[in-house]
């Protein structure tokens, strides 16, 4: 079994990034050592934060969502370890971005150009994980101050060069097509299949849109109720793959693992 997690809003709470409801299930998924993978926007910098945080030391991760894997540490045999980058560099996509908004006159600010205390008031990141959230190896962050008919133009000005744009909580990321949530969840499901020598059964959580293509990716769906209700559209929502929880956050997380894996409340406490 393979568990694959967004962060915030899904393992964390949104505002106050408490996740105690979710320490049980943290510390059982530890012990029966199955993965708990977490797949997020945040850099890799950000992502280490949280794993020791989490006690998750040593699993892969999914980065910026899905442009940068963190590989599992006992895949010796990648000379690349201890993670790839998916498509283009940063430096590239963010040379890209000054091109098209010197030549289109679109309204944006890359995270590139804040420093981290404009975006720790951003954010509400403390200063010194806003400036990790600047660290970005494979994708850059950006706040659109256009309108949204100047959006779509943007978006498929972004596709016909191979970029994808994706849509974060209250920001915008722009990655290489062959990132994705997506294409990194299955890459790494196949990688645990090799390892393994045998298929894994995957679980998957999220509360945003841009937690879709990994909750369309894994055997079981979780969709962490989260402030914006209609967020996540999924093309096989039967009750069988997909569950939506009642409870938001850490609290949500747990709710969720707890009917995947059927253990009534009660048991828990
Ligand atoms: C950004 O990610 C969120 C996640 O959905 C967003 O787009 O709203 C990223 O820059 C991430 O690195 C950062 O930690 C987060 C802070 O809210 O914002
Ligand atoms: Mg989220
Ligand atoms: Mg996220």
């Amino acid at each position: 079994l393979l568990v694959f997690t967004d962060v915030d809003g899904t393992l964390l709470d949104s505002h106050t990034g408490e996740w105690q409801a979710a320490a049980g299930w943290l510390a059982r998924l530890r012990e029966k050592q199955i993965p708990v993978i977490l797949c997020s926007s945040k850099t890799a910098a950000e992502m280490i934060a949280i794993q020791n945080m989490l006690q998750l030391q040593g699993l892969p991760f999914i980065a910026e969502n899905g442009a940068v894997i963190q590989l599992d540490e006992h895949w010796q045999d990648h000379d690349d370890y201890p993670r790839i980058i998916t498509g283009a560099p940063h430096a590239e996509i963010a040379r890209v971005l000054m091109q098209l908004r010197k030549s289109n006159d679109w309204k944006f600010t890359t995270f590139a150009e804040l420093d981290e205390h404009v975006l720790a008031e951003l954010t509400g990141l403390p200063p010194a994980q806003a400036s990790l959230a600047k660290l970005q190896e494979a994708s850059e962050t950006l706040i659109w101050r256009d309108s949204d008919e100047r959006m779509a133009s943007f978006d498929e000005a972004l596709s016909q060069l191979g970029l994808r744009f994706v849509q974060g909580a209250r920001f915008w990321h722009v990655l290489d097509e062959r990132g994705g949530k997506d294409q990194a969840v299955n890459w790494l499901t196949r990688q645990y299949r090799h390892y393994r020598g045998k298929h894994s059964q995957t679980v998957g959580l999220g509360d945003g849109p841009n937690d879709a293509p990994l909750l369309e990716n894994v055997d079981y769906a979780i969709v962490v109720r989260g402030l914006n209700r209609q967020g996540i559209q999924l093309h096989h929502d039967t009750a069988e793959r997909v569950y939506h929880t009642e409870l938001e956050g850490a609290a949500g997380w747990r709710e969720g693992l707890d009917h995947v894996f059927g253990v009534s409340s009660e048991e828990q406490t």
